[in-house]
């Protein structure tokens, strides 16, 4: 509950005096300034460090006249402000990052000479940045988008940076067509939109001309793509990597990091609203979870597999189109990943770290996969344009933490400089470092041969069978969410010819999907199946730990209960409810009628998170509505009270109500159609029981009967 205070009207005054007890001073030409002469705050200076003794008013010529030039702390403020943009990530422009570390639960010696994983209990430091792909850095965080997962981990052998999606496939086999695929995906270039989307011509143009992206168009349409939150997503280094271990040999890694509270996303008719009310609802949310100390945590697991397992696997190993299934080779738990600190300040940290897949320590190595080797060659370059200088790797976020020495020197913004006389080696005056050819990395001695050719291998043709796969080892929800994506994608696409080719494609991964998808366009006839350039298996097992309905936590730590508050509030239910929610590591926010708070039964005033039009019920994983006799006919005439409970139900959350609250069912339209997720709320002692259902999250069966509007 929240604490009893006296009135709002007195609460606010109170923090107002604190906010605004500035001191203000009139100077000699009566202006005022906010002086700093009381001997704590610092003196306000220009960037060279000398006081300033009015920043409110610029130097003029009498009191109407013009300004004048050498008015040098005007043109130092105004100088710098006309430059504090950088040019935005070319991909992954949104994005938001956290500190933490990560912790090896047991050496890895037999695999990996990488120093981070030889000592168990040892922490190195991390960075994480989370992003979407397409839009531009102000975009609402609930795009329909891949999740970029890049970690930045400062071994004590150098940095290494794992830069990952949330989704372990990509769309392409060759980096080659890197830029064709951005350049489709993003706005278009003559109107400069749709912004943030993948639902226009020129995305859909492309994707159907290249059936390598098949498997992540499965991904891409399903709910992965509108995660409910960055703490309940997976990531994946996507490529096959190797560990080197101190005898020279390798073994194949697959990286993916596990979300400790379960996967979870949320509904396409939510994104869209969330996306509204709060478009910062990823960011927002990690901020709150680190600063309140629940601090999210992933899993590291490896997927370990020698050249013979590549050999007899059905895929090419290096086909980043491809994944191996976890039921084929169990992914094995080498560590934890726990974000505990949010950066001081969001440009310093967030905006210029410089993630670069080429950034490996010894112990690790990279294999022959061509969109891996294409990355190698393109990260630096786009670090030097974004962040202007070489010199990039002395800002505190990209610099290692562990000591390090080299001869590079000068350049733009040199903060660290070679001292002495010899600024190369080999040199005889016994300055400066040298090469270790023990400690140092050394590339994985394989032996390479072939013609010089522009190839593509005969090993990555098969586009088809892992998409097949991917859609069957959906849960029957899930196969109905992508069924709608695509059809909302295709809907926004101008071109019909480009509708029909895409269609064809799912012809080859699933003709139900195929013929759900071309009934809701409106298609008179069935294209024809687009031609494979192999046969396609379509008998692959099917992979449950693809869905993440199947993965769910099945638990509601981590998540939110939205609580509509009125006055007349059973305090000791409303009390009851919390302490539940809070037992089980869940969090509470109460949405009252109006901005503060409601008056409880018992008299007490209960501060308010929010009014209810700025608390839909999108930006909570279930809600309760805890009201009373006197103020439900009120609430009932409120529409936003009414889209509230509506919502909720739409989007198949669960619902928890008392006696009074049943008024605002019926009139949401929903009085009619209550099922097992709509729940009476029992007396206080059955509250934890209430609490415990929450973490199914959603009742999908509900869906079906929603969309036929029978609700
Ligand atoms: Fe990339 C950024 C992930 C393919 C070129 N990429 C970037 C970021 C992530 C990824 C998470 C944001 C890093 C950050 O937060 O600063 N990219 C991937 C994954 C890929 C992938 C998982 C496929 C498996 N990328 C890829 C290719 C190329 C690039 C094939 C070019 C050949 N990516 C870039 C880039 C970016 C970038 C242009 C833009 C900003 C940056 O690097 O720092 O260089």
């Amino acid at each position: 509950m929240a604490k009893k205070t006296t009135a709002p009207s007195q609460r606010r005054a109170a923090d107002t005096a604190t906010i605004h007890d500035v001191k203000l001073q009139r100077g000699e030409g009566g202006e005022l300034h906010q002086t700093a002469d009381d001997g704590d705050t610092p003196i306000l200076t220009t960037a060279q460090g000398g006081p300033v003794a009015d920043d409110q008013n610029s130097l003029r010529v009498g009191p109407r006249g013009p300004l004048v030039i050498d008015d040098f702390h005007f043109r130092e403020k105004l100088f710098h402000f006309d430059h504090e943009r950088i040019p935005e990530r070319v991909v992954h422009a949104r994005g938001y990052g956290a500190h933490g570390f990560f912790e090896t639960y047991a050496s890895l010696a037999a695999y990996t000479k990488a120093d981070l994983f030889q000592r168990p209990g040892e922490r190195t430091p991390a960075f994480v940045r989370f992003s979407t792909v397409a839009g531009n850095k102000g975009s609402a965080d609930l795009a329909r988008d891949v999740r970029g997962f890049a970690v930045k981990l400062y071994t004590q052998e150098g940095n290494w940076d794992l830069v990952g999606n949330n989704i372990p496939v990509f769309f392409i086999q060759d980096a080659i067509k890197f830029p064709d695929l951005i350049h489709a995906a993003k706005q278009e270039p003559d109107r400069a939109f749709p912004q943030a989307q993948t639902a226009h011509d020129t995305f859909w143009d492309f994707i159907s001309l290249t059936p390598e992206s098949m498997n992540m168009v499965m991904w891409i349409m399903s709910d992965r793509t509108i995660p409910r939150s960055f703490r309940f997503m997976e990531g994946f280094g996507v490529h096959t990597f190797r560990f080197v271990n101190a005898k020279d040999e390798s073994t194949f890694v697959k990286f993916h990091w596990k979300p400790k509270l379960g996967l979870q996303s949320v509904a396409w008719n939510e994104a869209v609203k969330i996306n509204g009310a709060d478009p910062d609802f990823h960011r927002r949310d990690l901020w709150q979870a680190i600063q309140s100390g629940n601090f999210p945590e992933w899993e590291l697991q490896v997927q370990l597999f020698d050249q013979d397992f590549a050999d007899s696997f059905d895929f090419d190993v290096l086909d980043p189109t491809k994944i191996i299934p976890e039921e084929i080779l169990k992914p094995q738990p080498v560590g934890r990943l726990v974000l505990d600190r949010m950066p001081d300040n969001f440009f310093a940290e967030t905006e210029q770290v410089a993630f670069m897949t080429q950034n490996v320590p010894p112990g690790i190595d990279f294999s022959n996969d061509p969109l891996l080797q294409g990355r190698n060659f393109s990260y630096l370059d786009t670090q030097l344009k974004r962040l202007g200088s070489p010199n990039f790797t002395h800002l505190p976020i990209n610099a290692p933490k562990c000591p390090f020495a080299h001869f590079q020197q000068d350049g733009h913004m040199a903060m660290r400089n070679p001292v002495g006389r010899a600024n190369y080696q080999p040199n005889s005056f016994n300055e400066g470092p040298r090469e270790s050819p023990m400690r140092g990395h050394r590339p994985y001695p394989v032996e390479e041969q072939g013609i010089k050719a522009r190839l593509r291998p005969e090993s990555f043709a098969d586009h088809y069978s892992q998409a097949r796969q991917f859609y069957l080892s959906q849960t029957p929800p899930e196969q109905r969410h992508i069924a709608a994506a695509l059809t909302f994608e295709l809907s926004k696409v101008e071109t019909p010819t480009i509708r029909e080719r895409m269609v064809s494609h799912l012809l080859n991964i699933d003709e139900t999907l195929a013929a759900t998808v071309a009934q809701k366009l409106g298609f008179q006839s069935m294209p024809k199946p687009a031609d494979a350039a192999v046969p396609t298996r379509q008998d692959l097992e099917p992979s449950p730990a693809l869905s993440i309905v199947e993965k769910g936590p099945k638990r509601f730590e981590g998540r939110k209960l939205g609580i509509l508050v009125t006055d007349g509030v059973d305090a000791k239910l409303l009390k009851g409810m919390m302490a539940a929610v809070e037992k089980e590591k869940a969090v509470c926010e109460l949405i009252a009628p109006k901005v503060g708070g409601v008056t409880a039964s018992d008299g007490s005033w209960v501060e308010a998170h929010h009014m209810i039009d700025g608390g839909p019920s999108v930006l909570f994983d279930a809600v309760a509505l805890l009201t009373s006799a006197e103020a439900i006919d009120d609430l009932v005439m409120e529409a936003t009270a009414r889209d509230f409970v509506a919502d909720a139900f739409q989007h198949c959350k669960f619902i928890g109500y008392d006696a009074s609250a049943a008024k605002l069912l019926e009139k949401a339209g929903i009085g009619d159609t209550l099922d097992e997720g709509v729940i009476m709320l029992p007396g206080e002692d059955g509250l934890a029981g209430f609490v415990s259902e929450l973490g199914k999250l959603r009742v999908w069966g509900r869906e079906p009967s929603v969309k036929l509007g029978k609700a």
